[in-house]
């Protein structure tokens, strides 16, 4: 088997801070990046590979933990920290493990695409952990934004286009731009979809006009319905 080794940085842009100053939701705060990256990188192996991940942690006051989803079989996972509410700060990402060599998924896609879904509060997170664990307690109320691959709109409407708002005029090159996936005609793509949340509860809805899922999806998404991974086929 093939041995992958990734060095695994978690540190901030310049390395006497430690956060970076970022625009989730077009609304700057502060993430915690991995090698000076937000969104992070993502890790993909075989099923069998050995990941080896060399953690620097360069947090002046903070431990690091990584949890590891899942990773035992191929499939659609994510990594997050695990040292209180790091996940909220934005640490985490994608890990997606393939089939092992010599074996074939049971369906046939020619392309695939990655979501990663996530919540995004702009208070402080302490003041999230602090809420949480207080007697009584307090609730933060619900997520500013909800975030796909590390980008969101804060409080842009659907109809917001249609308006004269200058808020959620995004030109592309924002760092909230929507993620755009892009796909051609007659083809099969699978959407890997992994949610990242750390207190919302997400349903997903895919607004277009001729989505025709295959049939495996069905199949494969009951068996996952239990868990915050999925993929399906379109
Ligand atoms: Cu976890």
């Amino acid at each position: 088997m093939e041995k992958k080794e990734y060095p695994f940085y978690i540190r901030s842009h310049v390395d006497v801070q430690s956060y970076l100053f970022w625009s989730p939701d077009c609304v700057e705060n502060v993430v915690k990046g991995i090698n000076g990256q937000y969104p992070r990188p993502t890790i993909r192996a075989k099923a069998g590979d050995t990941i080896v991940v060399h953690l620097h942690n360069k947090l002046h006051t903070e431990g690091v933990v990584i949890h590891w989803h899942g990773i035992r079989q191929a499939g659609t996972y994510f990594y997050h920290g695990h040292y209180g509410m790091q996940k909220s700060t934005g640490l985490y990402g994608s890990l997606i493990v393939d089939v092992a060599d010599g074996e074939k998924e049971p369906f046939h896609y020619e392309g695939e695409l990655n979501m990663l879904l996530s919540d995004w509060w702009h208070q402080n997170v302490h003041e999230k952990e602090i809420g949480l664990s207080s007697n009584p307690f307090r609730w933060i109320g619900e997520p500013q934004s909800l975030l796909m691959n590390g980008r969101g709109q804060f409080n842009c409407s659907l109809a917001d286009h249609l308006s004269n708002s200058s808020v959620c005029k995004i030109r592309g090159g924002e760092q909230c731009a929507p993620p755009i996936l892009h796909v051609q005609p007659n083809k099969t793509y699978r959407l890997r979809i992994a949610s990242t949340t750390s207190l919302a509860s997400l349903n997903l809805a895919i607004g277009v006009s001729q989505l025709y899922l295959n049939t495996l999806c069905f199949i494969n998404c009951l068996l996952l319905e239990k868990s915050n991974l999925h993929f399906l086929l379109f």
